[in-house]
């Protein structure tokens, strides 16, 4: 199901009507999709499960990037889990037994540093570690790796065989293929996608694009 195929995963951060709209559109023809915040606060979890309805191929990672307390932590997982997400974002820096907890529930990929120029402040520190405390967690089925630095990408990569998701393509400035090439799995794409003219034709553009990059050896 989290198998890379086509590596691209599209952030939906839009409206759940526009989320459902590029969703369908665009099942089948990418990985997968994310949803979060945008689509949560408009509807709650019947945004989560209208877009999941609607999807038949790609899978459904739900982004609220948990970062509670674990019994907390496992009950919004709970909620994701029960909207239809395939898999759920839980912060690293919270440490192994919030991630143990929701990882019970429902697979998880762990956020180990961010793409936004202040990660390297204290998330960057702490990547190597959140790798090697949660890898042995059955049920973590990745991390998060920023496409805007791979040298954070092959970090994680050297630690872990398990799959790395990164954002930063596009509106924040990494070139298609850059991550994938660093050793990541997957790329998520959002505003080069959903501000698009033609989403569709943005998406195949960069589907090109990652296909002709070479991974990384594992
Ligand atoms: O910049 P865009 O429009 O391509 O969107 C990027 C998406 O990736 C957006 O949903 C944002 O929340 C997410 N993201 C980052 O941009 N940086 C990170 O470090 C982590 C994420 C993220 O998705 O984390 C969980 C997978």
């Amino acid at each position: 199901m989290l198998e890379p195929d086509t590596r691209l995963i599209v952030a939906l951060d839009v409206s759940p009507d526009r989320a459902v709209e590029i969703a369908e559109t665009l099942d089948g023809y990418v990985d997968g999709f994310k949803v979060g915040y945008e689509v949560v606060l408009a509807e709650g979890a019947a945004g989560i499960e209208r877009v999941a309805e609607v999807l038949e191929e790609s899978f459904l990672l739900v982004d609220l990037k948990t970062a509670d307390i674990p019994e907390i932590s496992r009950s919004i997982v709970e909620r994701v889990s029960e909207a239809g997400a395939n898999a759920a974002i839980v912060h690293g820096f919270v440490g192994p037994d919030v991630v143990e907890e929701c990882a019970e529930v429902l697979p998880v990929f762990v956020v180990a540093t961010m793409s936004h120029p202040g990660a390297r402040e204290f998330y960057d520190r702490a990547c190597r570690d959140i790798v090697k405390a949660c890898d042995d967690i059955d049920g973590v089925v990745g991390y998060v790796a920023p496409a805007t630095r791979p040298e954070r990408v092959r970090e994680v990569r050297k630690i872990t065989d398990k799959l790395i998701a990164s954002p930063g393509v596009g509106a924040q400035g990494a070139a298609p293929g850059d991550a994938v090439r660093a050793g990541a799995d997957f790329e998520i794409v959002g505003r080069a996608i959903t501000e698009a003219h033609d989403p569709v034709e943005a998406a195949k553009d960069l589907t090109r694009a990652m296909r002709t990059s070479r991974p990384a050896e594992r």
